[in-house]
């Protein structure tokens, strides 16, 4: 027998002189290929699964038609011992009870954590089974982590009417100079400054949006303080109707237009302000022997009593003494004389006096010399301009 007719799956065995069997499952590096596993058979070999040799597959497994052995999902075929609040999940050869998130396991029950008590949120929790909720106090709007909040620039909506400044959950609005807040806490006033003080002007309180100012009547203007009144000096400024003939006087809130001085007879004009009557002339006999003429201004509601004007003898005869009286136009009896020494007095007021008003006093100074039985008297024509204001 040669070794050329042993048939496929045969070799010739020198030794032996006859054709043996050829174990592939040894010669044949991948006789099977997978699982199969190799048995030898006589004139060739078979592939078979591997467990298909095996009596039964371990635990969680289960063996399929093909002889292999597959993991039972004990989940889907709920052969599970997971109690009712758990979740099965399958694994390889077996099965794990698990709690799904936001729950744990307390007793071999799952339980929802309550994530409040451990400060899972910056400011306001709430919480639900399985989970919770975060939220904030009003004045914060929640981060986009959904669990610490951030404060609202409320400013950024212009919420003030004048200025606004955020603060730490919250906001505040201040009002410009002149301004209050009101009670909305937003929008703002006007102060009304005149309500404040009847003393805040001393004449007259405008209020403005924002401020205030004070006027004064005509023929004053605002002084520098800007609530005090001056008066407009008329004749300084040029501002009046005097001709190049009149003499201007000024007063407190007006002036006036002095006519020339007219002395009428028996007078004759000695100055500008001064009429006589001659001694020698017997048109003078009884008459005053000069009258002087003098302006002033006094204003209205002046606090009394106060001495407002001066006279005085300018000559003194030996042996003469003056008596000092007001002669006329103290029918208001406003005013009266006090004689200050031998050769002077004083003009006082001794009740307010309300302008307008023009009061034309004569005061009359008296001379009396016994010695030479002489009795004369001179005249100060006082015209007193009262203004409406008490300034
Ligand atoms: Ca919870
Ligand atoms: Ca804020
Ligand atoms: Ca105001
Ligand atoms: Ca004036």
């Amino acid at each position: 027998m040669s070794p050329q007719t042993c048939t496929e799956g045969f070799a010739y065995d020198r030794r032996a002189r006859q054709c043996i069997d050829v174990d592939e499952c040894r010669t044949l590096p991948d006789a099977c290929r997978g699982d199969m596993r190799c048995v030898n058979q006589n004139g060739g070999y078979l592939c078979i699964p591997r467990t298909y040799s095996d009596t039964s597959c371990i635990l969680g497994y289960t063996l399929a038609e093909d002889g292999t052995c597959n993991d039972i999902d004990e989940c889907e075929t709920n052969s599970h011992h997971c109690n009712p609040t758990q979740v099965c999940i399958n694994t390889a050869g077996g099965y794990t009870c698990s709690c799904t998130e936001g729950y744990w396991l307390i007793g071999g029950q799952c339980q929802d954590i309550d994530e409040c008590r451990y400060g899972y949120c910056q400011q306001l929790c709430a919480n639900v089974p399985g989970s919770y909720s975060c939220s904030c106090n009003p004045g914060f709007i929640l981060n986009p982590d959904s669990r610490t909040c951030l404060d609202v620039n409320e400013c950024e909506d212009e919420p003030c009417s004048h200025r606004c400044f955020n603060t730490y959950g919250s906001f505040m609005c201040n009002c410009d100079e002149g301004f209050e807040l009101a009670a909305d806490g937003t929008s703002c006033i006007d102060l009304d400054e005149c309500s404040f003080s009847e003393f805040l002007c001393q004449h007259r309180c405008v209020n403005a949006p924002g401020s205030f100012s004070c006027i004064c009547p005509p023929g004053y203007y605002v002084y520098e303080d800007g609530r005090s009144c001056e008066d407009i000096n008329e004749c300084d400024t040029g501002n009046n109707t005097c001709t190049t003939a009149q003499v201007c006087f000024n007063f407190q809130g007006g002036y006036t237009c002095l006519d020339p001085l007219q002395c009428h007879s028996p007078y004759i004009e000695v100055s500008d302000n001064q009429c006589m009557c001659s001694a020698e002339n017997p048109a003078c006999r009884d008459k005053p022997f000069t009258i002087l003429y003098r302006h002033m201004d006094l204003s209205s509601g002046r606090s009394v009593p106060a001495d407002i004007f001066q006279m005085q003898a300018t000559t003194r005869y030996p042996g003469a003494f003056y008596i000092f009286q007001i002669k006329s136009g103290n029918e208001g009896r406003e005013f009266y004389m006090r004689q200050t020494s031998n050769v002077s007095a004083t003009l006082i007021l001794a009740r307010p006096i309300k302008g307008p008003r023009e009061v034309v006093l004569d005061l009359e100074m008296v001379t009396v010399n016994n010695v030479i039985n002489f009795r004369g008297s001179s005249i100060i024509r006082l015209t007193i301009f009262v203004s409406e204001h008490p300034f």
